[in-house]
């Protein structure tokens, strides 16, 4: 989900925290819509009221909804019409984030309280997550880790309206206004499809809802009843988050079983040349061995990888990524994200293993801290795909 150029405040503290109140969402118990019933209507509005001025391309976009989707133009003006201005949201969009090195990055993301909160989530969660391996393919810790990344289990989904959000971004950000108009576009059908009055549900400040953050895309395409309500509800329902993540990742491709990062042996010249490739995988693993990076044994020659630094406080060490690391990024398109998910997988695993939902558990690249090489630049990776 493409919202998702921004790591700080995913990153930010988060430790600990009073549990947030779920959004208020008008309808959410009620019985699902059926198809078209709703065509035309948008909740909460009142269709009488007189259309009230809206700027040219917001005017355009209640036309387009009405033709292509049959809401009904004064509803629709109307609602566009209360959209509160958000200057917040736009100053964070088109704030640069500051790189941040990987080990500041991992401190953060990687924790004590996120691992500990990943057991115990997993624990109250067994029968869910271990469906979702079993339909999706995907593991429960790489679910649990996401979950943990996103909002902290739920308790962090964002306080922002996001009919505003969207609205502010589609018609106030140009550099990725196709982008949040075709988001604006699926969040109202999508409070449509679930009933609900569109000006109440709360996200990110990007848009992204509910405790794995889907964008209304997403949502719409990705997100999957897996408590078996008969409602898709990634506010409430764990398992729906957890069911919804794991098709998320496979439908992005997940190779069950296949290999997400390892460290690379490599002179930091020939490595740093290959990282500028970008952060999809692109030369076999034999061809890189072959140039002089020595991808771990355990990788099949054919198996298609990408290289990408991480910066230690001792210095810069290099990775490889596989496929399976291009598909957490697709989450967040970002390689410290991926890369901290991936930690935080392999240490909730290894702590819940352990018996031990506090265990310090060695996660690849606190092992690999020691850099081999001096002179390593202090470059932060986390734009590379930006
Ligand atoms: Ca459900």
């Amino acid at each position: 989900m493409q919202r998702r150029e921004f790591i700080g405040w995913m990153a930010g503290a988060v430790a600990g925290g009073v549990p947030a109140a779920w959004p208020a969402v008008a309808g959410a118990q009620a019985e699902p819509a059926s198809p078209g019933a709703a065509a035309g209507a948008v909740p909460g509005t009142n269709a009488s009221a007189v259309r009230p001025a809206l700027a040219p391309e917001v005017a355009a976009f209640v036309a387009e909804m009405s033709s292509r989707h049959g809401f009904d133009p004064e509803a629709l003006a109307t609602l566009m019409a209360a959209v509160r201005p958000q200057p917040r949201v736009l100053s964070a969009m088109q704030a640069q984030s500051q790189p941040r090195p990987w080990y500041d990055y991992r401190a953060a993301f990687v924790n004590r309280t996120r691992v500990a909160g990943g057991v115990r989530f997993w624990n109250e969660n067994v029968e869910p997550l271990a469906r979702a391996e079993t339909v999706y393919g995907v593991p429960p810790e790489l679910v649990v880790a996401t979950i943990a990344a996103e909002t902290l289990f739920g308790r962090q989904m964002g306080t922002h309206p996001v009919l505003d959000t969207l609205a502010a971004l589609a018609f106030g950000f140009p550099r990725r206004a196709e982008f949040f108009r075709s988001e604006l576009e699926h969040f109202l059908l999508l409070a449509r499809d679930l009933d609900l009055d569109p000006a109440r549900p709360l996200g990110s400040f990007a848009g992204a809802m509910g405790i794995p953050q889907f964008m209304p895309s997403s949502y719409r395409r990705l997100a999957v009843d897996f408590d078996g309500d008969g409602r898709i509800d990634l506010w409430r329902s764990a398992a729906d988050a957890i069911g919804s993540v794991a098709n998320y990742y496979r439908a992005h491709g997940w190779v069950t079983g296949g290999p997400v990062a390892l460290p690379v042996e490599a002179p930091a010249d020939l490595a740093r040349a290959q990282a500028e490739r970008g952060i999809r995988p692109h030369t076999p693993a034999g061809e890189l061995r072959a140039m002089g990076i020595a991808v771990p044994d355990q990788i099949d020659a054919g198996v298609q990888a990408m290289v990408f630094p991480l910066v230690f406080r001792e210095g810069t060490r290099y990775w490889a990524g596989f496929d399976n690391f291009f598909v957490i990024t697709r989450y967040n398109r970002a390689i410290h994200y991926a890369m901290a998910v991936h930690e935080l997988a392999v240490d909730i695993r290894a702590a819940r293993a352990s018996g031990d939902g506090a265990a310090a558990a060695p996660s690849p690249s606190r092992v690999e801290a020691t850099p081999r090489r001096a002179g390593a630049t202090r470059r932060s990776s986390a734009k590379a795909s930006r």
